[in-house]
């Protein structure tokens, strides 16, 4: 299932909704501006999943917005737990999943495979705190992008910082930074000269990575150079959840000779809503030629909003 091949689905015991919290005061800090414009969205180059549904590329255009240059950090995120008591759903469940040379934890505490990706497991007692499972912390990892956060984790977060995820357009034209139907955020090269922009897998996946970019998971938010807009990392270290419900069919419903403006996928009605399938953008540091070449400006994936998984994480943005 391709939606799964980069970071498995949970099934969580049925759990109540996070609590309704006040929302906070409205804040740009950390973000950049993105001016009104339009775009080309989707998959110029024929690189795609067909069931992904990069395709058709078509124009879009955005009104101005905000995002953040980096994704959430550890240390962001400890901010607003303290503040909230917020708990998140690996946290509650007491279950998260963690690819297997990252594993940090007591052999009881490895309890399954993931069907047809055996390189995930899931770990009793990953979470946010211990992206390696029970042995390990975040110590060091502060400003690294914040993990195994569910997309209600991340509504909960946005809404606390006065803030909100971006929709998934919003994503997409914020990361080209202007590039144009590039293929990444730098343009068409995943190489230019010999220094990796961005973390990635380099080696033989999922058993033996060279490290050529310096990381095996999570790089800090910061690493690597910034596109022209000033986010950083948007493709590579960890997938984004995006506002949007995912349908691979999304574009080919939009296509249209003149410009979508502001799109927004329409929410499935009458579904649970820790089962929607939520948007996921950039890819993350297992992404690979041989296995997934999602680390590209237009790959698409998608996960439950209830999932969470030690290469999953957000940014946000706001209005205006
Ligand atoms: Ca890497
Ligand atoms: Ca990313
Ligand atoms: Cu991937």
């Amino acid at each position: 299932m391709p939606s799964s091949c980069c970071a498995p689905s949970a099934s969580r015991a049925d759990a109540p909704a996070s609590p309704a919290r006040p929302r906070g005061e409205r804040s740009t800090r950390g973000q950049v501006r993105v001016p009104a414009g339009d775009f080309w969205m989707g998959d110029s180059h024929g690189d795609g999943y067909a069931t992904d549904g990069e395709t058709p590329v078509h124009r879009v255009r955005l009104s101005s917005y905000a995002i953040d240059a980096t994704a959430v950090t550890n240390a962001e995120f400890a901010t607003f737990v303290e503040a909230t008591g917020h708990v998140t759903e690996a946290e509650r469940d007491g279950v998260s999943a963690v690819f297997h040379l990252a594993v940090r934890a007591a052999p009881a505490d490895v309890l399954q495979r993931a069907a047809g990706t055996p390189w995930w497991l899931a770990v009793r007692g990953a979470d946010w705190r211990h992206p390696g499972g029970p042995r390990s912390d975040v110590g060091d990892l502060a400003d690294h992008p914040v993990v195994h956060v569910s997309w209600r984790d991340a509504q909960a977060y946005a809404s606390w910082a006065g803030k909100r995820l971006p929709t998934e357009a919003e994503w997409e034209h914020a990361a080209r930074g202007g590039l144009d139907r590039a293929r990444y955020p730098w343009g068409d090269e995943l190489l230019d000269g010999s220094a990796w922009r961005c973390n990635i897998w380099q080696g033989d996946f999922p058993r033996r990575n060279t490290l050529d970019d310096g990381h095996l998971t999570t790089a800090p938010a910061t690493a690597f150079e910034p596109n022209a807009y000033g986010l950083h990392n948007t493709v590579g270290n960890v997938w984004e959840w995006c506002q949007d419900a995912f349908r691979p069919t999304e574009y080919a419903e939009r296509a249209r000779p003149d410009a979508v403006v502001d799109p927004r996928a329409a929410e499935p009605p009458g579904t649970d809503e820790a089962l929607v399938e939520r948007v996921m953008r950039g890819g993350s540091y297992l992404c690979h030629d041989s296995y997934c070449n999602r680390y590209r400006v237009a790959a698409r994936s998608s996960n439950t909003a209830e999932s969470s998984s030690g290469n999953i994480g957000f940014r946000c943005a706001n209005d205006g």
